[in-house]
C-alpha cells in the first residue's frame, strides 16, 4: 500500500555517517572481530566531509549562542545534510540532497496574510533585517523513529509575530511551502498534496523555543534543509519544521496540515513527541540517535523523552488536553 511506503525504516548504513563508520571498522578490527560486510556496502558520497565539513555556503553573523542548546553531541553536517525529508525533492532519504540543485532560493517573497494588521508580500532581506541571529542546538525527532541534534541559526518566530501585529481573532499560524514543480521534481508526485502545509496554536508559535531559521552549523541553509527559511518547533515530530517557507497567514480556525490530510489516523495537528502515543504501525518509546562516535550495539537507540525532552519549557501549554486524543 502507498501510505505504508510513505516512511520506511532507514537502513543502518543510511544514517552512518563515514567517520563513524571508519571508527566501528577500528574497533572490530581492535577486537579481533571480523568487519561485516553489511557495513561495506555502504557509501557515502564523500569521505573527507564528515571529518572537516568543507561548508561552501556562506558563513552566517551569529550574535549570541542560546542558553536553550543542548550539550549532546551533534550529528555531523554530512548526515544531518544527506539524510532528509523533503518531499519536493523525492520520497527517499538521499534524494533531496541530490535533487535540490536546481531550486532557486534567491531571490525570495514570503506573503504574511490574515488575522493581523500588517499584511503583504515581503521580500526575505526585509523580513530578516531586525533579527540578530543566535544558535539554538536542538535535539529533533522524526516521527519514523531517528533523531538528530543540529546546530540551528535563527530567531524567534515570535519576534517575527511581533511585528505583523496579529489581531485578537489570530488563534493559529498557517504556513504555506513553495510550489515550484520545475525545480521541485517530488511535487510531480502527488505523495502529497502540494504545496506542503503547516501550522501551529498562536501560544506554541509564540513560545521562545520556536524558531525560524536560516541556516546550520554557522552557514546558511542547504537548498535539502529548508532553504531559504523554514520552521523548527523542538518539542515536536520533525514535519511540523515546514521548509521552504513562501507563507504565514494568522488564522481564526485550525489549519489543514499535509500529514494530518494524508493520514488523519497516523499524523495529528499536534504532533508533540510522546513516547506513550505509539504510531499505528511502530513504537514511539525508542529513536535511534543519529549522532556521536558511541559505538553501542544496540545502534544508539535511546528512550524518547516526552515532548523530546523540551517538557519543561512547553508541558504547560497542553495542561487542559488529553494528549492521546490530541496526539
Ligand atoms: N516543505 C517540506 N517541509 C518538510 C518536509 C517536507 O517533505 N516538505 N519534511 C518534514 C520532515 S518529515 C522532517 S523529519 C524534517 C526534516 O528536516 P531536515 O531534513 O532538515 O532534518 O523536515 C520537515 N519539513
Ligand atoms: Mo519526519
Amino acid at each position: 500500500m502507498f501510505i505504508r511506503k510513505k516512511f520506511p525504516e532507514p537502513r543502518a548504513c543510511d544514517i552512518t555517517s563515514q567517520s563513524i563508520y571508519e571508527r566501528r571498522r577500528e574497533v572490530l578490527k581492535m577486537l579481533g572481530l571480523a568487519v561485516p560486510g553489511l557495513l561495506i556496502g555502504c557509501s557515502h558520497d564523500s569521505n573527507a566531509e564528515a571529518e572537516a565539513p568543507q561548508i561552501s555556503l556562506p558563513a552566517l553573523d551569529v550574535a549570541k549562542k542560546s542558553e536553550f542548546s543542548t550539550s549532546e553531541a551533534q550529528t555531523s553536517y554530512q548526515d544531518a545534510t544527506h539524510y532528509n525529508n523533503f518531499y519536493e525533492f523525492g520520497t527517499s532519504k538521499a534524494d533531496p540532497a541530490r535533487n535540490a540543485g536546481r531550486f532557486h532560493p534567491q531571490p525570495w517573497t514570503v506573503e504574511i496574510a490574515g488575522e493581523a494588521e500588517v499584511t503583504g508580500h515581503f521580500p526575505l532581506e526585509d523580513i530578516l533585517k531586525p533579527h540578530p541571529l543566535e544558535e539554538r542546538i536542538y535535539r529533533m525527532r522524526c516521527v519514523e523513529g531517528w533523531s538528530m541534534v543540529i546546530p540551528w541559526v535563527g530567531f524567534p518566530l515570535a519576534d517575527l509575530i511581533a511585528r505583523y501585529k496579529p489581531t485578537s481573532k489570530a488563534k493559529y499560524v498557517a504556513f504555506t511551502g513553495i510550489q515550484r514543480p520545475r525545480e521541485m521534481p517530488g511535487q510531480s508526485d502527488a505523495v502529497l498534496d502540494w504545496p506542503y502545509r503547516e501550522g501551529l496554536r498562536i501560544d506554541e508559535a509564540m513560545n521562545p523555543l520556536t524558531l525560524m531559521v536560516v541556516g546550520l552549523y554557522g552557514h546558511v541553509l542547504p537548498n535539502q534543509n529548508g532553504a531559504p527559511l523554514r520552521l523548527v518547533v523542538p518539542w515536536k515530530y520533525g514535519f511540523k519544521g515546514i521548509k521552504s517557507i513562501a507563507k504565514i497567514e494568522f488564522t481564526e480556525k485550525q489549519p489543514r496540515t499535509s500529514w494530518n490530510l494524508s493520514a488523519s489516523n497516523e499524523y495529528g495537528f499536534f504532533a508533540n513527541v510522546n513516547p506513550q502515543v505509539d504510531h499505528p504501525r511502530w513504537t514511539q518509546a525508542t529513536e535511534r540517535r543519529i549522532a556521536g562516535e558511541g559505538f553501542n550495539l544496540l545502534g544508539n537507540r535511546i528512550l524518547t523523552q516526552p515532548f523530546n525532552g523540551y517538557g519543561d519549557q512547553v508541558a504547560s501549554l497542553y495542561a487542559n488536553m488529553d494528549l492521546k486524543k490530541n496526539f
